[in-house]
């Protein structure tokens, strides 16, 4: 077994002195909008965090992989070993279930749970070796049906300690999008984002993509980790933290269709005339984003949006307008359509759930004009 020396403040020196922090331990921060949305991979200084408890140091020469439930019995393989294996890349968006989290404790407050803007979210180029090829290897028996993770990191739950889990249906396990990385950006994974290996899970909300990846499970039924049964649920909006009865929501399983401004950020002071608004959007699952429209009047006329920068699935795509802005407090707001038809609730109350999870509702932004 990896030796795991916790130290605690590691890593958090190599990311931007403009992150903005919501919780220094265990460490969550994210970019300032106007630099989120300028390139389409984010840099990795800038990519946002979601840890839910340390972050461990692992020695990469004494690093095993064990992967449990093949047909073979238990595999453990060393990174060398999954370095000899066929590499691949895929580009593709990480978002937190959480993001966008602050329209939603506006309206009711969501204790305990980080409050991120627009932020919980960014792009990178993974490299590493497909899932499914090591699943493959381990020989996948009939009656397997999802695929476990456990990460080496310590989470501290209802006075337990346990890794960070999740698992995804074998189906999509075997989908050739799905990484195991020991690259990102085209460098060495770093250990905030999970050196030396993690799961990416694209078009998964963000918590699929485990970290410090310990365990890979094939198995019947999905993974009974707390942060697979019991968080990261989605529940309507007439349940809260008192008539919640845990662990049946719906297992949050793909990302939602939705836009975000990026630019200008809230609160800006702009003269009237021409501006133009820009952001990122992500299409249902990791689908392609086929239309992104832009209002400058809360919502009663809108423009559409020019695509930029490569369209692809599995990423996000990036997108500016230029509306005009007349005097006076306005609400610019956007919202996206994708391949599917998926589109976005117009009002956050529509989908308000007491985690503050998936917040899709068109996205809001008042600037002072004039
Ligand atoms: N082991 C482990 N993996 C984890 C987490 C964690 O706390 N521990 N957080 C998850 C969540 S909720 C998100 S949104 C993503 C964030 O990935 P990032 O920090 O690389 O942006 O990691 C996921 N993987
Ligand atoms: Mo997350």
């Amino acid at each position: 077994m990896s030796a795991v020396l916790p130290r605690p403040g590691v890593a958090q020196s190599d990311k931007h002195p403009e992150m903005i922090v919501r919780t220094a331990e265990p460490f969550n921060a994210g970019p300032p909008p106007r630099l989120l949305g300028r390139q389409w991979l984010t840099p990795t200084d800038l990519f946002f965090v979601r840890n839910h408890g340390t972050v461990p140091e692992l020695d990469a020469a004494a690093y095993r992989l064990t992967v449990r439930g093949g047909q073979g019995g238990p595999l453990s393989l060393s990174l060398a070993d999954l370095r000899r294996l066929p590499r691949q890349t895929v580009a593709a968006v990480v978002q937190c279930a959480g993001n966008r989290r602050r329209e939603m404790l506006a309206l009711r407050d969501i204790p305990g749970e980080v409050p991120w803007d627009l932020e919980a979210i960014s792009q990178g180029e993974w490299g590493g070796v497909s899932l499914g090829h090591v699943l493959e290897l381990a020989g996948i028996r009939p009656g397997a049906a999802h695929v476990a993770f456990t990460g080496l990191d310590e989470v501290e739950r209802r006075g337990r300690r346990f890794g960070f889990g999740a698992s995804i249906p074998l189906d999509k396990a075997l989908g050739p999008e799905v990484l195991l990385a020991d690259e990102m950006n085209g460098a060495p994974l770093t250990p905030l984002h999970g050196a030396p290996l993690r799961l990416v899970v694209p078009g998964a909300i963000g918590a699929r993509s485990v970290k410090w990846l310990g365990e890979i499970t094939l198995q019947a039924e999905p993974s009974d980790n707390y942060f697979q049964a019991v968080a990261y649920q989605h529940f309507p909006p007439d349940v809260d933290a008192t008539t919640v009865v845990e662990g049946a929501g719906r297992m949050l399983d793909e990302l939602f269709v939705s836009a975000a401004i990026c630019v200008p950020e809230a609160g800006a002071v702009l003269p009237a005339g021409p501006v133009t608004v820009s952001g990122y959007a992500v299409g249902q699952g990791g689908r392609l984003v086929e239309r992104i429209e832009v209002s400058a009047d809360g919502g009663q006329t809108w423009t559409e949006a020019a695509l930029r920068g490569v369209h692809r699935q599995w990423a996000w795509q990036l997108w500016s307008a230029t509306v005009q802005l007349a005097p006076g407090r306005q609400t610019l707001v956007a919202r996206a359509i994708d391949s599917g038809g998926y589109t976005q609730p117009a009002d956050v109350g529509e989908t308000w759930n007491y985690k503050g999870y998936m917040n899709n509702a068109w996205h809001r932004v008042e600037v002072q004009v004039g």
